[in-house]
């Protein structure tokens, strides 16, 4: 039980400090024995309705940097024309479908090195990337 202690803190640590609800952390924390996985927080991706994808923290600010580790990524495809694609180290492939309009969420574990996020159908000018850091 004291283990628990110092785990709780740093969780409500990274919660203040990222400015997410510090209930999504603790539903997103898994104990089985000693191993602990925390959520580093939730980031917002859309594309569409228009040619746009982006991907951006809840305080609104675009993704262009992030620490690695487990991140949750609430995905809102808003049109029939688009998709939102994500690959990148890891293996890390995951997309919704180009003819589905659908709000999805996915928990990612990310690796240093660069990750890219597009729209397949738009792949030249619906595509951006983000850098993930040790
Ligand atoms: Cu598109």
């Amino acid at each position: 039980m004291k283990l628990h202690i110092p785990l709780l803190s740093t969780v409500l640590i990274v919660a203040l400090a990222s400015g997410s609800d510090v209930m999504g952390y603790y539903s997103g924390d898994t104990t089985v024995g000693t191993a602990v996985t925390t959520i580093k927080g939730t980031l917002n991706a859309t594309v569409g309705p228009g040619f746009t994808i982006t991907l951006k923290r809840t305080s609104g600010v675009a993704v262009t940097s992030l620490k690695a580790g487990t991140w949750r990524f609430v995905v809102d495809d808003k049109s029939v024309n688009h998709n939102f694609h994500l690959t990148g180290p890891g293996s890390v492939n995951k997309a919704t479908t180009v003819s589905q309009i659908r709000k999805i969420t996915w928990t990612v574990t990310l690796k240093p090195g660069t990750y890219t996020y597009k729209c397949d159908p738009h792949a030249t000018s619906m595509k951006k990337t983000f850098k993930v850091i040790a």
